[in-house]
């Protein structure tokens, strides 16, 4: 397939809810698109760095200056057997695996596009529906905390995971817990800890938590794997896999029991996959984040999700928490903690131009 020409789009997107986590208050998203066109047909990806080097170290700014300056221009005018040859001729880069991700994840749709296949399907997916989670934000006070976690598992969600910070981690999940005994029940700190907490993580032992995600420093394993012999609650690594090799390193150091895998993270949907691979030597659960992503993202996600490594519940829950109105024509919608994967070409989704065009902030077209 040949990628002839690109269009960066930045919109902007306010968010239903106000998303407090370890980083601080989020009430809005920023959303880059890239949109790469090939001989009558065109895949879209979404960035999922954001303005500020807060989760990880990538920003927008820094990613749309190294695809207007680089990785286009490595890519545009030129034909790909396949993403793998895409990825390949980004390969001699470092880092900005979320930017080189926007590439390699539009030219996965534009092939499955150009196949006329489903992207789960040509990941080597073969669900039909995947199970899916909510993440939490941090609530101001424990009734708010489970007053909000009712609501989604009145909706059916098959995970509940709270965000958690020093001085707020065990209050809500002891009350969580005491409300609803037999939920599957998750906790997220986005790295707010240090070993020097281990004590004050050790209680949530008792609390039956599957997982305690990424409670220590976003670059490290062997902190992690400190924490791991210390507590009886496994650990989930996030932030600290960038790459199949990070996560082989992970699993092998005992730093994590659980992968979140992010496709963007690692750097798009065939790393991903080694990602998935590596776990499955290990035995270890793997199982689809989620960074607020609108539709665009969120069916890469969900198409990723129907590998069979993915074996607990997601956080690509219904686009409709999120926003008031998505930038895809399709509704993304899970029932019962069931979410469709969206059948057709590609990732199954479409962009709705004419709403995307009253939410967009700016917009450029790349050329060889
Ligand atoms: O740590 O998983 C995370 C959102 C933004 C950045 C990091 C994280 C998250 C979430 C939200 O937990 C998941 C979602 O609903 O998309
Ligand atoms: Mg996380």
């Amino acid at each position: 397939f040949k990628i002839e020409a690109a269009e960066i789009v930045v919109a902007r997107l306010p968010l239903k809810f106000r998303f407090e986590t370890s980083f601080g208050v989020q009430t809005h998203k920023v959303v880059p698109l890239l949109i790469l066109h090939g001989e009558g047909v065109q895949g879209v990806a979404e960035g999922t760095m954001e303005a500020r080097p807060m989760y990880r170290e990538e920003t927008i700014a820094g990613a749309l200056e190294l695809l207007r300056g680089t990785f286009l221009p490595a890519v545009l005018g030129r034909t790909f057997a396949n993403p793998e040859a895409v990825s390949d001729a980004l390969g001699g880069y470092r880092g900005n695996r979320m930017a080189r991700a926007m590439v390699e994840m539009a030219a996965w749709d534009l092939w499955a596009r150009t196949l006329g296949v489903p992207l789960g399907t040509l990941l080597g997916g073969r669900k039909d529906q995947v199970e899916v989670g909510v993440s939490l934000g941090i609530q101001p006070g424990e009734q708010a905390t489970v007053d909000l976690v009712r609501q989604h598992v009145e909706q059916g969600y098959r995970r509940i995971k709270l965000k958690i910070k020093p001085g707020w981690d065990v209050q809500p999940v002891r009350a969580t817990r005491e409300a609803f005994p037999d939920i599957r029940l998750t906790v997220d700190a986005n790295s707010a800890y240090t070993l020097a907490d281990a004590g004050r993580l050790r209680q949530l032992d008792d609390y039956d938590l599957t997982y305690i995600e990424q409670p220590l420093a976003w670059d490290d394993l062997v902190d992690h794997a400190e924490l791991a012999r210390r507590i009886r609650t496994p650990l989930c690594l996030d932030e600290s896999v960038a790459s199949s090799q990070d996560a082989r390193k992970a699993l092998a150091l005992g730093a994590g029991g659980v992968i979140n895998l992010k496709v963007s993270r690692v750097g798009g949907h065939a790393e991903a996959r080694r990602v998935h691979d590596v776990a499955q030597s290990f035995g270890a659960p793997v199982w689809c984040g989620g960074m607020l992503e609108s539709g665009v993202g969120r069916a890469h996600n969900v198409h990723l999700s129907t590998l069979p490594g993915f074996r607990l519940p997601g956080d690509t829950s219904s686009a409709s928490r999120y926003w008031a109105q998505d930038i895809i024509q399709e509704p993304l919608e899970a029932e019962g903690g069931l979410m469709p994967v969206p059948q057709g070409p590609g990732t199954g989704v479409t962009l709705d131009r004419e709403f995307l065009a009253t939410v967009t902030e700016a917009q450029e077209e790349h050329r060889a």
